[in-house]
């Protein structure tokens, strides 16, 4: 059996035992088929869990136990063991209804139950909802979002992505945080439109460090018709017959336009909402929120992978944050991935004095992204040089299974690729297979792990 195979028969093994073992505790908790409660094993490599949840979707319930000694809440708040031996259950209080987003102070953790590891996966997200998942006391946050995450990846191995300028700078969009704007005056050299040869060596290149993605970025407001685009769409094609997956970031398009990408094979399409709707008119004038939507459900439409997601560190508000969350997490379908980037405070930019982010407010973001879309890819993005391996270990146990690697991101520096080589061996990690790679491997019957 190859890979792909393997890994499916081991999922369906998975679930088939952790539907057993929910069955088997809920009755022995009392109770009755209809009460819906879910149970989320967190070791399940066919060993007994160690630990329990317990979520009744209603919300009335949630707890929490050692496998050896079960203990049940009924809704009547009084607590009766079922199995005393060696009793180390840990009982959490039932979740109330949310109200207001404030951040809990950490000595008054607020429970909120996580979607069920085989549960749909929920687009109906409320904003208190958001804000709860956000503002949990970090180490709760990141807890519940390791366990989505292992519901729904493979912890251990990361995407890695490789990005390419393809025309830099002279941007005719004023994007506060971006050192192309030629509203502001950076260090950069601007570079004319790159040809297609030279992409496609780019790309090669990446595939041979391990890259599975190439996304191309173009410092424009929006994808202009033209020699350049169909430049664009033949380095698509060419990406393709490469054997990677092909993501483009040209700012805004149309739906005809999309539909030509779409044509050409584009995988994913990159637009970031970057800031939450109520602050984004503080960040960039030359273009609206609504702009940014219209692209998302124009890239939709053609049928191409959205890739959305947003910065930190612009000064905004974590309520902006929840709002930019909260938005990406009522589309339907969710973005294939999101990338969390921590602004990069350029020279010369109307933010270039902005302190640098906190790592764990990264670590949040992260989080909180895993939980809402617990099936999309989550990117690790700008900023990773400001980030120990520690932290990065902190997001990737987050849910974080994306990177860009390569020594440059478009203008700005990013960790050496010997760095990451480090990272990901003290960590136990592994480049990821490409989407296709797996699918065309499965059906041809050889093995997947390691191909591009
Ligand atoms: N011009 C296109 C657009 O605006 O969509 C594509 C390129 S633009 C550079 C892609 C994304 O990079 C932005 O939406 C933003 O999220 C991110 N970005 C740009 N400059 C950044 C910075 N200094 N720090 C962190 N992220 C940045
Ligand atoms: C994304 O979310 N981050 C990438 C990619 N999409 C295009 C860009 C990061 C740019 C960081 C600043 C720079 O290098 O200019
Ligand atoms: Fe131009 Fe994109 Fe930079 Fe905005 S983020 S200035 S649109 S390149």
């Amino acid at each position: 059996m190859d890979d792909y195979a393997c890994l499916k028969q081991k999922e369906k093994e998975q679930r088939g035992r952790r539907q057993r073992l929910g069955r088997a505790l809920g009755q022995a908790m009392g109770f009755g088929a209809g009460d819906g409660f879910y149970h989320l094993p967190l070791c399940f490599d066919g060993l007994p869990p160690k630990l329990i949840k317990t979520i009744n979707p209603k919300g009335s319930l949630l707890r929490e136990a050692a496998c050896t000694a079960v203990a049940a809440v009924p809704a009547s708040g009084k607590p009766s063991t079922l199995s005393t031996q060696k009793a180390t259950a840990m009982t959490l209080q039932p979740v109330p209804p949310a109200k207001t987003p404030a951040r809990p102070a950490s000595s008054n953790p607020v429970p909120f139950s996580a979607p069920p590891a085989e549960g749909p996966v929920r687009h109906d997200w409320t904003l208190e909802e958001a804000a709860r998942i956000y503002h949990q006391p970090l180490l709760d946050l990141v807890y519940q979002a390791a366990s989505v995450h292992r519901a729904h990846h493979d912890a251990h191995s990361i995407q890695m992505c490789t990005l390419l300028s393809v025309k830099t700078g002279k941007c005719s969009e004023d994007c506060s945080y971006c050192s192309q704007s030629a509203h502001h005056h950076t260090d950069i050299t601007p570079e004319s439109f790159k040809n297609v040869e030279q992409v496609l060596e780019t790309a090669r290149q990446a595939k041979e460090a391990g890259s599975t993605r190439f996304c191309m970025a173009v410092a424009w407001r929006g994808v202009r018709e033209g020699e350049e685009f169909e430049s664009l769409l033949a380095m698509v094609r060419g990406v393709r017959q490469l054997g990677l997956e092909a993501c483009a970031s040209l700012g805004l398009v149309n739906q005809a336009q999309a539909k030509r990408l779409a044509d050409a094979g584009l995988s994913a399409y990159n637009h970031n909402l970057d800031t939450g709707p109520e602050y984004y008119p503080k960040v960039v004038a030359t273009r609206t929120f609504q702009d940014r939507l219209d692209t998302l459900e124009h890239v939709m439409n053609a049928g191409i992978g959205v890739c959305s997601g947003g910065i930190i560190g612009l000064g905004e508000s974590p309520e902006d944050r929840v709002g930019m969350l909260h938005t990406l997490a009522t589309l339907t379908p969710h973005p294939e991935s999101v990338p969390v980037n921590a602004l990069v405070a350029v020279k010369g930019t109307p933010l270039e004095h902005r302190p640098p982010v906190d790592p764990m407010e990264l670590v949040r973001m992260v989080a909180a992204a895993r939980i809402l879309m617990p099936r999309s890819m989550v990117r690790l993005s700008a900023g990773r040089l400001g980030l120990t391996h520690e932290a990065q270990a902190l997001a990737f146990l987050a849910g974080a299974n994306s990177i860009f690697t390569g020594d440059k991101l478009l203008t700005t520096p990013n960790p050496h690729q010997t760095d990451d080589a480090a990272l990901f061996n003290s960590l136990g990690l592994r480049g990821r297979p490409s989407f296709e790679a797996l699918k065309a491997n499965h059906a041809a019957g050889k093995t997947a792990e390691g191909s591009g």
